[in-house]
């Protein structure tokens, strides 16, 4: 089988060990990624996400909202989401990305992190309607943030880059299974940021 992006000569790969990183910066131009963040900070249906931790409920340090094919349930840290229909401005996104990769993709998580005070903690996407090795494709739009990854239970492995707006980041493979990733807080940015992470779900 032809590797699906052995055509895109800019892909960067961080890691091939115990799955795949690999980054696209400038995916989108300038001009284009202005207008995405632009649309969708104003148009989702932006919402704190409810967690589970320890026993107790908590409000995300982010805010999110759930896209995706009809009928498509994604269930995290103890709350299941029924996907919204997609928003004409990520079915664009989408289309863009399945017509370059060629990977089935029927939903979307996306994320609002308002200003530099939110963040997503140590995780990785390995909830089991997306299946042992996804392929998750994640766009950045808006502020700068650090995304940081290391090998799961080994805290001196960590590695971090910088996703500016426009870059695509692409996890395949056993990524999900041995590496974990956050997106720290850093509290001088006061600048709001929005991730689209595209995935195939079979639930
Ligand atoms: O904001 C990011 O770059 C990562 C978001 C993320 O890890 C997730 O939605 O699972
Ligand atoms: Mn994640």
């Amino acid at each position: 089988m032809e590797d699906l992006f052995s055509q895109h000569q800019q892909t960067i790969t961080l890691t091939k060990d115990k799955g795949e990183l690999s980054c696209y910066p400038d995916w989108l131009n300038s001009s284009e990624s202005g207008r995405f963040f632009q649309l969708l900070s104003k148009e989702l249906a932006w919402n704190t996400e409810t967690l589970l931790m320890a026993g107790k409920t908590i409000q995300s340090p982010r805010l999110v909202a759930w896209y995706g094919d009809e009928g498509k349930i994604y269930r995290y840290s103890g709350t299941s989401y029924k996907a919204l229909p997609w928003h004409p401005g990520l079915q664009e996104i989408k289309s863009k990305l399945t017509s370059e990769f060629n990977a089935p993709i029927n939903s979307v998580l996306t994320n609002l992190y308002r200003n530099g005070k939110d963040s997503v903690g140590w995780h990785a996407d390995s909830e089991r309607e997306l299946g042992k090795q996804p392929i998750i494709f994640s766009l950045s739009l808006g502020a700068s943030r650090y995304f940081d990854y290391r090998l799961k239970g080994k805290s001196n492995s960590k590695q971090r880059i910088e996703l500016h707006a426009g870059t695509l980041l692409i996890m395949r493979g056993d990524f999900q299974q041995f590496w974990e990733h956050q997106v720290p807080k850093q509290l001088k940015i006061t600048e709001p940021r929005i991730n689209l992470t595209f995935r195939f779900i079979n639930s």
